[in-house]
C-alpha cells in the first residue's frame, strides 16, 4: 500500500547525506593530507574550538601527540579510540578517519559531558550477563533499551525493528516514567529513507547533541584538485539532513543518538535514543560503550533469535518425517496416510485448513474453502509461486475465500496430474498503531517534509494472515518431494503386479 506519494519518496531518497558541506558544533572538523598533515579543508569554527588553525596539525599537536597520532595512523583506525589531546590548554578528544585521500580530524571538547566512564567499565561483566541471558527477542532488546539509558541518560531509549518492507516498530522501550509510551508503535518506512538505512549499515553510531543547531559549513566548501564536497558519511560531527531536524522538531525532540543494531551485514533496527529537554551530549566514552552494546545485541540478536526459531524447526521437521514415514508405510495408499491417520496433513505446520489432491482426488480437512474454490484457488497461488500470506493482493478474483484462505502455502506433488499439498490459514485482521497518521507527511513543492503530529492513529489492516515461515515452506516442499516418489514408486509396483 502506498503511504506517501512515490516520487517526493523518491526526492527524501536524494538528500545528499553524505555530502551536507557542513558539521555540527559541538566539535570542529579539519581534513588533512595524509603524509604532512597539512589542512586542506576546514570547519568554520575550527579557530573557536582549538585556539587558531594553524597550516599543519604539528602547529596543534605537541610532539608526544604527534607520535600518538602517526602511530594510529599505521594501525587500524577504526581500532584507535579518540586520542585524548591539549591544543591551547584545552582537554579536547580527537576523532580519526579517512575519506577522498584525505585524514579527517575530529576535535569535540571533552568538557561539558559528563562520563559514566570507568564507574560503567567496572559494571560491564554485569552488563554482558545481562545482555545474553535473555532466550527472547523482547528479553534481549528490553535489557538493551534499558541498559543504554542508563549508560547515557537519554530521556526515552527504544530498539526500533525493520519489516521486510522498511517500515518499523518500537519493539522495547525505557523511558522517563513521566512520557507517554511509544512501545508496539508503528513507523513508515519513509521516515528513514534508503540512503541513510545504506549509511546506517556500515556507521553504528549518530549524534545529535542539540538538534536546534546552527550547521557549521566546511571551507573551502569543494576539496581543492578534486573539485567534489568532502565525503562525511564516516564523520562524527557530520551534519544531519534538514528535513529529519525538522522531523525531530516536529517530534519535540531536542536530542537524538542512534546506534545501528546490524544482523550478518544486514540493518535490522536502531536503538534510537530521545532527549526532550534541551541539549544532550553524552562523553565520547560513553558513547563508545553504547555503540559497544549495540554491536554485542547485535550478535546476539542471531543466536537468541535463531535459538527459538530453531525449535520451531525442530518440531516442524519432527511432524515431517513421521508424515514421511507413515506414507511409506503400506498397505495404506500415501492419501490416507496423509488425511485419516493420528497425525495429518494439517499437523505438519500451524494452520486452521489443509488440502490434498492425490490421483485426482481432493481431500480436505480442517477450516477451507469449498471444494470447488480450493480447486481453483490452490493452482492460481502455485502460478504465483505458492505462497501467499495476503490471498486477495497475491492473485485476483477470490474474495470470497479471503476469510478462511487469506494464507495459502501450496505445493505441487510431482506426475502432471495436477496433484498438490496445500495449507490455509484465516485472515487474522490486525491492529496497527502508527505513530502519527502516515498519510499526513505533506508534499510541498513536490518535496516530502515530515508529518506535523505523532499521536497514536490506529488502522486495521485487513485481508492478511499469520506469515508463512521459510522452514514451514520447507517443509512442506520436502513432504510434497516425498510424497511424489512415493506415488511413482507405487505406480510402478501396479504396474508389475498388472504385467
Ligand atoms: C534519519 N529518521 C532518521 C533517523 C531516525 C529516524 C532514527 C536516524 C537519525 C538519528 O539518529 O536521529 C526516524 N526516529 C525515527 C523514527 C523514530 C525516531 C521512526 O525516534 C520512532 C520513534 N524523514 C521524514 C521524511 C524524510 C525524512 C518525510 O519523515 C524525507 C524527506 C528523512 N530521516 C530522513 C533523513 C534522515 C533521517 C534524510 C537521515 C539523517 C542523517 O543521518 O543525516
Amino acid at each position: 500500500r502506498r503511504l506517501v506519494d512515490d516520487e517526493a519518496l523518491a526526492r527524501c531518497a536524494d538528500e545528499p547525506i553524505a555530502v551536507p558541506g557542513a558539521v555540527q558544533p559541538h566539535g570542529a572538523l579539519l581534513a588533512v593530507t595524509e603524509h604532512d598533515l597539512a589542512v586542506v579543508v576546514a570547519s568554520a569554527n575550527a579557530a573557536d574550538v582549538l585556539g587558531s588553525v594553524p597550516a599543519t596539525l604539528a602547529g596543534l599537536l605537541t610532539p608526544a601527540e604527534l607520535d600518538r597520532l602517526r602511530a594510529a595512523l599505521a594501525a587500524d583506525l577504526a581500532e584507535a579510540g579518540p586520542l585524548r589531546v591539549a591544543p591551547g590548554g584545552t582537554e579536547l578528544d580527537l576523532v580519526l578517519s579517512r575519506s577522498g585521500g584525505l585524514l579527517v580530524t575530529e576535535w569535540e571538547p571533552v568538557a561539558g559531558a559528563g562520563s559514566a566512564g570507568a564507574a560503567w567499565h567496572r559494571r560491564l561483566p554485569t552488563v554482558l550477563q545481562r545482555l545474553s541471558a535473555p532466550t527472547t527477542l523482547e528479553g534481549l532488546t528490553a535489557v538493551l533499551a534499558r541498559e543504554v539509558r542508563a549508560l547515557t541518560g537519554f530521556d526515552r531509549v527504544m530498539v526500533y525493528r525493520f519489516d521486510a518492507e522498511w517500515n518499523g516498530e518500537v519493539v522495547a522501550e525505557d523511558r522517563r516514567e513521566d512520557l507517554e509510551p511509544f512501545l508496539g508503535l508503528h513507523y513508515p518506512a519513509g521516515d528513514i529513507p534508503a540512503q541513510a538505512r545504506a549509511l546506517y549499515a556500515t556507521q553504528w553510531m549518530r549524534l545529535i547533541p542539540d538538534a536546534t543547531y546552527t550547521r557549521v559549513p566546511l571551507e573551502p566548501p569543494l576539496v581543492p584538485g578534486t573539485g567534489r564536497p568532502l565525503d562525511l558519511s564516516g564523520a562524527m560531527l557530520r551534519s544531519v539532513s534538514p528535513v529529519h531536524l525538522e522531523y525531530l522538531a516536529n517530534m519535540g525532540v531536542t536530542a537524538s543518538m542512534s546506534v545501528s543494531l546490524i544482523d550478518r551485514g544486514r540493518l535490522w533496527g536502531l536503538v534510537s535514543c530521545h532527549g526532550y529537554s534541551g541539549p544532550h551530549r553524552p562523553s565520547a566514552a560513553d558513547r563508545t560503550a553504547a555503540e559497544f552494546l549495540g554491536r554485542t545485541a547485535s550478535l546476539l540478536l542471531h543466536t537468541t533469535v535463531g535459538a527459538a526459531e530453531r525449535d520451531g524447526m525442530v518440531a516442524v521437521a519432527q511432524r515431517e518425517a513421521a508424515l514421511v514415514a507413515a506414507i511409506g508405510r503400506t498397505p495404506r495408499t500415501p492419501a490416507a496416510a496423509l488425511v485419516d491417520g493420528d497425525l495429518t496433513v494439517l499437523d505438519l505446520l500451524p494452520a486452521a485448513g489443509a488440502a490434498v489432491r492425490l490421483d485426482g482426488r481432493l481431500h480436505l480437512l480442517g477450516a477451507t474453502p469449498p471444494a470447488d474454490r480450493v480447486t481453483a484457488v490452490v493452482p492460481a497461488v502455485l502460478r504465483a509461486g505458492g505462497v501467499t500470506d495476503r490471498l486477495t493482493l497475491a492473485v485476483p478474483g477470490f474474495d470470497d475465500v479471503a476469510g478462511d484462505a487469506s494464507g495459502v502455502l501450496a505445493v505441487e506433488v510431482g506426475g502432471g496430474r495436477g496433484d498438490f499439498l496445500a495449507w490455509f490459514r484465516p485472515e487474522t485482521p490486525r491492529e496497527v498503531s502508527w505513530g502519527g497518521d502516515p498519510h499526513t507527511s505533506k508534499v510541498t513543492d513536490g518535496r516530502l517534509s515530515p508529518r506535523r503530529s505523532f499521536a497514536r492513529w490506529t488502522e486495521t489492516v485487513r485481508g492478511t494472515a499469520r506469515p508463512w515461515r521459510d522452514h514451514e515452506v520447507a517443509a512442506a516442499r520436502a513432504l510434497a518431494g516425498h510424497l511424489g516418489e512415493a506415488v511413482l514408486a507405487r505406480a510402478g509396483e501396479d504396474d508389475r503386479l498388472a504385467a
